[in-house]
């Protein structure tokens, strides 16, 4: 509590008026019907007049989207060229981005539920539609199943408790859907956000993780009609559900159950918990990471919010089933507060940061030699805020960390070297990066 009083800033009789205030009842979240969202829908440039080719040379699959968090914005950059082709405007504290299933249209979400379209095809990447489903939200993703590319756009909500089906080219609201408010112990809900959700490969589905009822909800998008899209199964998994991805396969999505300490392991094929997996102090995977162990295998892997470590599990069930699931390497780290774990196929590192870290880490990253599975060093990248949050271009050469601060930047890595190539100053608050071919093809 601030001292409002001693340092002048309320009087007496405003601080009894406040006290009073916050002792009444609060009024209840307000819902966001479909008449409100059908309202908020802004279609900027119908499909028709967009480019049916690309409108420039460039290699848009290279590009990178970097998120500037406070001021509401994403700055496109051309990895080939390191040129910053623009910066738009999409929604309060905007989020992430992913990309639809061509890499054609990035979609951003803002925290305030603004969906942001944007297509790179055009001369300079523009904003093609916006709409707004919720009042708060985290997470986004297209329709990736073969036969329904660029079909539809789902939005998960933090509130009200639902998600909405978009069309995948125009954003029309198509549907919006009441979540289930029990818990996996049976337990009514007053709250149960949407939080990570991935587009399996296996089905015309999506997979949404809620947070409050530690339930993974499969949302099926294969109505020959376009107008329906229900949950068609509910698998009861750990509190509270956060963020995940998939493993090298894509057949299964792991996502962390953070206050359980655990990593939930789903199998996209038959839809059921394949495993759960003890982690250490808050797991915190991001989308998570997938290499190839000398000893065990294909591996995925997770650091933690609460401890320094990132915890190693075999993640081969056909090739590796000894290791399966099984803590495979627990890699110790010099600090805790770890948020996002990368690497890919072209780099011999797992990069790691330390972005919550209290002990003076928050500049550094950590890089993790595959060929060893052992941790090799740490490293400031960060000069003015804190490193967070790592993506590799297309090519899997360079890797990119935000250094985030109100005046931030984001530092290019040679991904053999691990040396500065490149630095791109000037950025407001950059928090996550998304390589459009990566975030397309789910490598990570
Ligand atoms: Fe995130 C992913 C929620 C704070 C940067 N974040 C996610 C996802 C969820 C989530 C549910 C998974 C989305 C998906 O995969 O579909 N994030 C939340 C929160 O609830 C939380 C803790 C607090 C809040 O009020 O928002 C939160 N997140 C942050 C940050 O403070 C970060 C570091 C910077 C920011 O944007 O404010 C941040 N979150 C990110 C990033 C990803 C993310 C960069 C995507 C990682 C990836 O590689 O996909």
């Amino acid at each position: 509590m601030g001292n409002f009083g001693q340092s002048g800033i309320l009087s007496a009789g405003q601080i009894t008026h406040l006290a009073a205030y916050l002792q009444l009842p609060p009024p209840d979240a307000p819902p966001l019907p479909m008449a409100d969202i059908q309202a908020s829908w802004d279609l900027v440039i119908p499909v028709t007049s967009r480019p049916f080719t690309p409108e420039h040379e460039r290699n848009w699959e290279n590009y990178t989207g970097v998120i500037l968090r406070d001021a509401g914005q994403v700055a496109i950059f051309d990895g080939d060229t390191n040129e910053e082709l623009i910066r738009l405007s999409t929604g309060f504290a905007v989020h992430i981005l992913r990309s639809s299933s061509t890499g054609r249209y990035f979609y951003a979400i803002g925290r305030d539920g603004l969906v942001t379209m944007i297509d790179l095809w055009t001369t300079v990447p523009t904003i093609v539609a916006n709409v707004k489903g919720c009042h708060d939200a985290r997470s986004v993703d297209g329709s990736k199943f073969p036969g329904f590319e660029d079909t539809y756009i789902i939005e998960g909500c933090y509130w009200p408790p639902q998600y909405v089906v978009y069309d995948g080219l125009t954003l029309e609201p198509k549907q919006r859907v009441d979540l289930p408010m029990v818990d996996i112990e049976g337990t009514t809900l007053i709250e149960n956000r949407v939080a990570s959700i991935v587009a399996s490969h296996n089905a015309p589905v999506w997979v949404i993780a809620l947070k409050e009822a530690g339930i993974v909800s499969v949302v099926d998008y294969s109505d020959p009609a376009g107008v329906d899209f229900p949950i068609t199964a509910n698998i009861n998994t750990e509190k509270f559900l956060h963020d995940g991805g998939f493993d090298h396969t894509g057949h299964y999505f792991l996502v962390a159950a953070n206050t359980s300490n655990k990593m939930v392991v789903i199998d996209l094929a038959d839809q059921s918990l394949a495993a759960t997996i003890d982690t250490g102090d808050k797991p915190h995977p991001g989308r998570g990471v997938n290499w190839l162990d000398p000893d065990f295998g294909w591996v995925n892997a997770t650091p933690h919010i609460g401890e320094g470590k990132v915890t190693v599990y075999g993640a081969d069930p056909v090739g590796r089933p000894d290791v399966a699931w099984q803590i495979v390497r627990d890699i110790p780290l010099p600090s805790a507060g770890s948020l996002f774990i990368k690497s890919h196929d072209a780099s011999p590192w797992v990069l790691v940061d330390m972005t919550l870290s209290a002990t003076g880490h928050d500049q550094d990253i950590c890089a993790i030699f595959k060929a060893t599975g052992t941790l090799d060093h740490c490293f400031t990248v960060a000069k003015n805020g804190k490193a967070v949050h790592m993506e590799f271009n297309k090519d899997g050469s360079e890797v990119w960390v935000s250094d985030w601060a109100t005046d931030g930047a984001v530092i290019v890595l040679d991904s053999t070297t691990l040396e500065e190539i490149r630095r791109f100053t000037g950025l407001p608050t950059p928090t996550g990066k998304f390589n459009v071919y990566n975030t397309a093809y789910d490598i990570y």
